[in-house]
C-alpha cells in the first residue's frame, strides 16, 4: 500500500490527518506538484485526473478521491470512528462533511486556483470567479461561526471528518487571505482546538 502525497496541498493533508487520527501508518511517496509531476503521463496511469492524493492498495487498485480513501480506512480501522457511529450519526456526519467540502473547502481552493500566479498557464483562470468564491467562503465562515455556537465540533459532540475537511480548507485559505475573523469567537475556539490535536501536524 502507498499514499501518493503532496506536503503543501490541502486534499492530501485531509487523508494524512485522517490516518493520524486512526493511528495508521502508510508508506508515503511525495509527488511534486510544482514541476507538474502529477500531470505527467506516468502519474496519470495511477490517476487519469492528475490530482493528489492517490491511495494505491496492495492489489494495485488506486483510490483517487480523498473522502474515498478516508472511507477505506474507516472500514478497515473502525476505531476511533470519524465518519459516524450508527445510521443517523453517519448521515449527520456525511451531511456536514459534504457541506464543509462543497461550501467551504472548494470555494477556498477556487480562490487560489483562479487567482494565484501558481496556476497561471496550468489551468484556465477566471479571476472574477475567484473573487465570487472568496465572498462565498467568507459568508460560509460567518455561518459556521454561528453553527459552532452550540457544539464543540462541526457535526456535534465528536471530532469527525467534517472537522478535518474544514480545517484543511480554512488553513489553505491563508495563501489567498481568506481567514477566520477575530470577531468569529466560536470558529476561533474550534480552530484552536482542532489545530492543537497532534494529527493537525500530519
Ligand atoms: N476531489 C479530489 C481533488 C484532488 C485535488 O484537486 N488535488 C489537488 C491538490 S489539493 C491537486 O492535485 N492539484 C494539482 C493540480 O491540479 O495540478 C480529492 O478530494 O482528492
Amino acid at each position: 500500500m502507498k499514499l501518493y502525497d503532496s506536503r503543501t496541498a490541502p486534499n492530501p493533508r485531509r487523508v494524512r490527518i485522517f490516518l493520524a487520527e486512526k493511528g495508521v501508518s502508510v508508506p508515503v511517496e511525495q509527488v511534486d506538484i510544482v514541476s507538474a509531476q502529477n500531470r505527467s503521463a506516468e502519474f496519470r496511469t495511477k490517476n487519469a485526473m492528475g490530482t493528489l492524493p492517490v491511495l494505491e492498495l496492495e492489489d494495485g487498485t488506486t483510490i483517487a478521491e480523498s473522502v474515498a480513501s478516508c472511507r477505506y480506512f474507516e472500514e478497515t480501522h473502525p476505531d476511533p470512528p470519524l465518519m459516524g457511529t450508527d445510521a443517523k450519526d453517519r448521515a449527520v456526519v456525511e451531511m456536514w462533511q459534504r457541506r464543509m467540502e462543497f461550501e467551504l473547502f472548494l470555494p477556498i481552493t477556487q480562490v487560489f486556483r483562479n487567482g494565484h500566479a501558481f496556476f497561471k498557464g496550468r489551468i484556465p483562470q477566471v479571476p472574477e470567479y475567484g473573487e465570487v468564491c472568496r465572498k462565498h467562503a467568507e459568508q460560509r465562515l460567518a455561518w459556521l461561526d454561528g453553527v459552532l455556537a452550540d457544539r464543540p465540533f462541526i457535526a456535534g459532540e465528536r471530532y469527525t471528518i467534517a472537522d478535518i475537511t474544514a480545517l484543511c480548507g480554512i488553513d489553505f485559505g491563508r495563501v489567498s487571505d481568506v481567514r477566520i475573523q477575530p470577531a468569529q469567537a466560536n470558529l476561533t475556539r474550534w480552530h484552536e482546538a482542532v489545530s492543537s490535536r497532534p494529527s493537525a501536524k500530519a
